[in-house]
C-alpha cells in the first residue's frame, strides 16, 4: 500500500512538473509600462509554482534597462534568473522608467556584465528538454532572429533554427492586429524586415495576442492605491509623466494603460480561459513596415487571441500584476 501511494504521488508530481510552463521572456523593458506589469507577473506567477520563469532576453539597449529588470527580479525574491541583452550602442532616456526603479531598488548588475540574448538562449536551449519551452515575445523580434541565424557553438552543434524547433514548444507572441493590420510597434521596431523573416523562418506553434487585445484590457489607475516607494507605482507614474503618448492626458496619477504584454504572459502561463478563444489554425504574413494579414488554413501553425470578456481579462491581469492581492478597490472600470 505504501508503495503505491509513493508510486501514486511520484506520477502526480511528475505530471505537475510536465505540465508547468517553463517561460522565457523577450522585452523591450522601459518603454512601455506593459513590459513592468508583465514581468510582474511572471515573478508571482514563478513563486506561487504557476510557471517556471526561466530567464530574460533583453531588446532594449538603453543603458539602465537590464539593470531595472535584474532590480525588479530581485524585489521579488529572483535575482537568479538568468538574463541575456542587447548591448550594442548603449544610450540614456530619462524619459524610460529604468533608472528610476535602478534609483529606488538598486541593481546588481550592468548590461555590460551580462551575455548576449543569443549567448543566454543557446546556452538554456542546449540544456532544456525537448519541446519544454515557451518564448514569450513582447518586443521587436530581433533577438529571435538572431537565435534562429545562429551557428553551432560550444552550446550546441545545432544551428539556431533546429536548436528553437527542437526545444521550444511554442511561441506566444504580443505584436500586430488581426486578422489585419497596417503598422503595430513590435512587428516593426524599426528594424524592417525583421518580423518579417523570423516569420518566414520560425517553423513552431505561434500564438499571437494581437494590438486590439491588450488595447481593450486597460490597468493602471488601481496602482495609485499602491505605496509610493513600489517599483509598479514608480515604473508607471514616471512612464505616465513622461513617456511622449501619455504626457497629454497626465493629471498627476499613474494614467489607464493598455496591458499588451501583460495578456501574453497570462496566455502563456495560463492558456484558455473563459475572456479569451483561439482562432482557427491559419498563418500570419508580416510585411517590412511591420504590417500584417492573415490567412486561413488548416496547415498553418498560427493562432490568435480572441478576446470575449475584456472586463474579466482585466481583472485577471491587474490580480496577477499584484501577485493575486484583489483587496484593492478596482474601480474606474478596471
Ligand atoms: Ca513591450
Amino acid at each position: 500500500m505504501k508503495q503505491w501511494v509513493i508510486t501514486f504521488i511520484f506520477a502526480l508530481t511528475s505530471t505537475t512538473a510536465l505540465a508547468t510552463p517553463r517561460i522565457i521572456f523577450d522585452t523591450d523593458f522601459g518603454g512601455d509600462a506593459d513590459d513592468l506589469g508583465a514581468l510582474a507577473m511572471l515573478n508571482h506567477m514563478h513563486n506561487r509554482g504557476e510557471c517556471e520563469f526561466v530567464a530574460v532576453a533583453n531588446w532594449n539597449n538603453e543603458r539602465y534597462s537590464l539593470p531595472a529588470i535584474a532590480a525588479i527580479n530581485q524585489y521579488y525574491g529572483n535575482g537568479e534568473i538568468p538574463l541575456g541583452t542587447r548591448k550594442e550602442g548603449l544610450w540614456h532616456g530619462a524619459w524610460q522608467y529604468n533608472k528610476p526603479l535602478v534609483d529606488a531598488l538598486g541593481s546588481p548588475i550592468t548590461a555590460q556584465q551580462t551575455p548576449s540574448t543569443t549567448e543566454m538562449y543557446r546556452r538554456l536551449l542546449s540544456k532544456a528538454d525537448d519541446n519544454s519551452i515557451t518564448i514569450v515575445t513582447v518586443g521587436p523580434l530581433l533577438n529571435i532572429l538572431s537565435l534562429l541565424d545562429s551557428s553551432a557553438d560550444q552550446y550546441s552543434t545545432l544551428d539556431g533554427k533546429r536548436l528553437v524547433e527542437k526545444k521550444v514548444k511554442e511561441f506566444v507572441v504580443m505584436g500586430g492586429q488581426f486578422p489585419k493590420g497596417e503598422w503595430e510597434w513590435n512587428f516593426n521596431g524599426n528594424m524592417p524586415g525583421v518580423t518579417r523573416k523570423v516569420m518566414e523562418k520560425l517553423d513552431v506553434p505561434v500564438i499571437f495576442s494581437g494590438y486590439e487585445v491588450g488595447q481593450a484590457v486597460k490597468t493602471g489607475e488601481s496602482l495609485n492605491q499602491l505605496e509610493k516607494d513600489h517599483p509598479l507605482y514608480i515604473g508607471y507614474r514616471h512612464f505616465s509623466e513622461h513617456a511622449e503618448w501619455m504626457q497629454e492626458q497626465f493629471d498627476g496619477d499613474i494614467s489607464a494603460n493598455a496591458s499588451y504584454d501583460q495578456t501574453a504572459v497570462l496566455y502563456a502561463v495560463r492558456g484558455l480561459q473563459p475572456y479569451w478563444r483561439l482562432s482557427p489554425k491559419g498563418i500570419a504574413t508580416v510585411n517590412d513596415e511591420g504590417g500584417n494579414t492573415w490567412e486561413e488554413t488548416a496547415e498553418g501553425e498560427h493562432r490568435y487571441l480572441i478576446l470575449t470578456d475584456a472586463k474579466a481579462a482585466t481583472h485577471a491581469v491587474l490580480s496577477a500584476m499584484l501577485g493575486e492581492d484583489t483587496s484593492l478597490n478596482q474601480t474606474n472600470g478596471e
